[in-house]
């Protein structure tokens, strides 16, 4: 694939392929881990993807380590990441420290941009999605990952954790019991054993994962964009509650927006005169 750069940020790159744009956390010497300058750079990057309507997929994944002179394929390969979480050099109190000394969980609000993105996001998962990274492949739509992939939580052992969607939503994909595993012990899992417990949608070589997921990316991308979106927002609302059900009446307003019908209450208040229903009769 030939990408092409979106725009330019320091912790993230933002890039573009036919219709595809891919999201890198470009911080490898720490795994990827994410900064509050990374989370917010995120955000800005799924707001650019969200307007853009040439885009119809988005890729979420983490740059390659560097080879280092005499290392074996083995060693460079178990060093890759997607992403090891928060990073802990700027762990403080309240949160992680931003340049100006704020405190700051601004990973959260890129977990919701990625649940309510109205088009599918992979995760191309490359290595460690250990922390917060494991969560921010279990926000994503479908994960495809690398063998040589390991997934984890840390939480507990680093004095963190994430009870929301974290733990909750992980819950819903691979069961109470395997999600209190996951926290409780705070192992590493194989991309085998991920896709075993139902969190990773295939596990590919290395070398073909961003072919994989493009394949991916290419195949959704001939089916109608509308349909996949409302079929989104209707999985999230089953589980999101009161916020779900507002993403898919919100939704639903939208098309509802599209018909001769709504167009025709507009119109007759303008006009200052009754509307007329009897056009539009009801479907049983
Ligand atoms: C990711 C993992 C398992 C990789 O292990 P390994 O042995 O391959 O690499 P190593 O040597 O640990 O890491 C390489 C370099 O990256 C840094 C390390 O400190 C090391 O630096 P140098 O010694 O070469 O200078 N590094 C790796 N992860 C980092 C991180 N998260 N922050 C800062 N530096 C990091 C292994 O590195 C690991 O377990 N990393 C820590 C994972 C972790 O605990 N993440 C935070 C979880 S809490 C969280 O993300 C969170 C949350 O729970 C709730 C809200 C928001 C965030």
């Amino acid at each position: 694939m030939e990408w092409t750069s979106i725009k330019t940020f320091r912790e993230i790159l933002l890039e573009e392929s036919d219709g595809i744009a891919k999201i890198t956390i470009n911080r490898p010497r720490v795994r990827n881990a994410f900064t509050p300058t990374t989370t917010r750079e995120l955000s800005e990057a799924f707001a650019i993807v969200r307007e853009l309507s040439r885009i119809r997929v988005v890729l979420l994944t983490g740059a390659e380590t560097p080879h280092r002179e005499g290392q074996s394929r083995e060693e460079w390969l178990r060093e890759q990441a997607f992403c090891s979480g928060g990073d802990m050099n700027v762990k403080g109190r309240g949160g992680y420290i931003d340049e100006e000394g704020t405190p700051r969980l601004s990973v959260l609000d890129v977990q919701m941009q990625i649940r309510r993105l109205p088009k599918p996001v992979i995760a191309m998962v490359n290595g460690f999605a250990i922390g917060g990274g494991h969560v921010l492949h279990v926000m994503c739509d479908l994960t495809i990952a690398s063998e040589n992939a390991r997934f984890g939580q840390t939480g507990p052992k680093v004095g963190s954790f994430d009870a929301g969607f974290g733990s909750a939503y992980l819950a819903r994909i691979v069961g109470q019991k395997k999600a209190r595993e996951i926290w409780f012990m705070c192992r590493q899992y194989s991309a085998a054993e991920a896709e075993r417990m139902g969190m990773v949608n295939k596990v590919v070589p290395y070398e073909e994962l961003e072919t994989e997921c493009v394949a991916w990316a290419r195949h959704m991308m001939e089916l109608s964009p509308l349909a996949l979106r409302m079929i989104k927002m209707g999985l999230n609302a089953e589980l999101d509650g009161q916020a779900g059900i507002q993403q898919l009446a919100g939704d639903c307003t939208a098309l509802y927006y599209m018909l001769d019908e709504a167009q025709e209450g507009g119109k007759a208040f303008l006009e200052k005169r009754k509307p007329n229903w009897d056009k539009f009769p009801l479907v049983p």
